[in-house]
């Protein structure tokens, strides 16, 4: 039987500032296969779709005009809502952000208060703390099945006042409130990207006991795809010698990064400090490494130096790449390091194997999920997985890694492309949520191990 699916969320294509969302637009375009979805998102100054209607509210005592466009985007009807702080940044600094997930919760409720009659929705899927208020409102009035993912925790604490400005003064009896932690006890079910991460994360979870479960994110192989390779024909070292050379860099063994340089997350300072390590072993001549990424200036300003005391063997590149480049890269180097602190899911590890990368990454989250261990299991092995936070045992699994024979990478690379397109397919979590949806999907339980 068809659904009728409403999906709330701060970021869909194209308005994209991390993973979610490529996640949140892909589900959204699968389950439009066999069921009728709907988008509710802020427009964020972006005016994308047709205007279709505008309406009056009240917020922190002023009236605000709040206007959605509508566009039809692969099968989904994708409805963004502007006006105001509706309009800002995506996201804006801490309290603006704030203020507009507390206007595009009321903004949600006013359009679905307009649509319910012809569009009245079986399940609100909620993604990422932001849609709070829109989650709590929506259930409030419309009392439809509601479901909350996190794609990554963010542990904050609001004043209850940006509740009671919502109208949900119900759901805040504390001065301080942690707005995930609410959306996930509202909801009929919480999901996140990993079964790792929620495990990791069970201190959180547990809360939610009996209605948690985990929903993979997939990857879509046919962006990730060798064959749409510049140089598709040539041999692999070929083509990792051309782009070391582009990025002027004489031939070796190639290990790439790509990702936000951060303190918390990614662990760019880690890759950096194994650098430094790996300087004073003989493997480090025939290294290159390539550092694709921006953020933190203390980061980017250490990265620099690094590449200045080994102008021979890295490189940084802080601008931001057009995807097809970034193809290339994963197309050519022999390695792609993802020395993460924590990941829900990840995205990277998986392009990387699509493209036949050789990921080198944490034993964490998604990754420990997505990627199978040379060391624990070198017939199915489809990378390598280091400890998080260890400079040293980075260092050592780079350097077996650059040793590794031809046969042995090859395997690694059939088994990874091979994962990636049969285990991590974006049909895969559209199946699992349409499970979700119906209360048919299986749970976390503490006690199974
Ligand atoms: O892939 C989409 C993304 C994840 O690990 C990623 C993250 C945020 O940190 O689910 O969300």
């Amino acid at each position: 039987m068809p659904m009728r699916v409403l999906i709330l969320s701060f970021e869909y294509l194209p308005v994209k500032v991390g993973g979610l969302a490529e996640a949140v637009t892909n589900v959204a375009e699968g389950l439009a296969k066999d069921n009728e979805v709907i988008v509710f998102t802020p427009d964020h100054g972006r005016s994308l779709g047709e205007p279709f209607l505008t309406f009056r509210l009240s917020f922190e005592g002023r009236t605000v005009e709040v206007t959605a466009r509508k566009r039809e985007q692969n099968g989904v009807t994708v409805y963004t809502l502007s006006g105001d702080l509706l309009d800002t940044d995506v996201y804006p600094d801490w309290e603006t952000l704030l203020r507009k997930a507390v206007l595009f919760g009321k903004a949600s409720a006013g359009l679905l208060n307009h649509l319910v009659s012809t569009f009245k929705p079986d399940v609100v899927h909620a993604h990422d703390w932001h849609t709070v208020f829109a989650l709590g409102l929506l259930k409030k009035y419309f009392s439809p099945k509601t479901v909350f993912t996190v794609h990554r925790l963010n542990k904050a604490r609001i004043p209850a006042g940006y509740f009671h400005e919502a109208n949900l003064g119900e759901l805040a009896p504390y001065p301080e409130i942690d707005p995930e932690h609410t959306a996930c006890y509202i909801a009929d079910a919480v999901t996140t990207v990993s079964k790792s991460y929620l495990l990791e994360e069970w201190d959180f979870f547990r809360n939610f006991d009996g209605k948690v479960t985990h929903v993979f994110n997939g990857i879509d192989c046919s962006f990730w795809s060798e064959e749409l390779l510049e140089n598709a024909d040539r041999p692999r070292e070929e083509r990792r010698r051309l782009i070391l050379e582009r990025f002027g860099l004489s031939d070796g063994r190639a290990f790439m990064f790509i990702g936000r340089f951060d303190r918390a997350q990614k662990g760019v300072d880690t890759l950096l400090r194994t650098i430094e390590i790996l300087s004073g072993d003989p493997s480090f001549r025939e290294m290159r490494f390539i550092i694709v990424g921006k953020g933190d200036p203390g980061l980017e300003a250490w990265a620099r130096a690094v590449e200045n005391r080994f102008p021979e063997n890295v490189r940084v590149i802080t601008d931001v790449l057009p995807r097809e480049t970034v193809r290339e890269l994963y197309g050519s180097v022999d390695f792609v390091v993802i020395p993460s602190y924590f990941e829900p899911f990840g995205l990277v590890q998986l392009e990387a194997m699509c493209l036949g990368a050789v990921p080198i990454a944490s034993a964490i989250g998604g990754l420990k999920d997505t990627i199978i261990d040379l060391n624990t299991d070198p017939e199915n092995a489809t990378g390598i997985l280091v400890p998080p936070r260890d400079a040293f045992a980075l260092a050592r699994a780079m350097v077996s890694a650059k040793e590794l024979d031809e046969g042995t990478l090859t395997r690694l690379r059939e088994n990874a492309k091979k994962r990636a397109r049969r285990d991590f397919t974006w049909e895969k979590a559209c199946r699992r949520y349409l499970l979700v949806y119906t209360g048919a999907v299986d749970k976390a339980m503490p006690f199974l191990l």
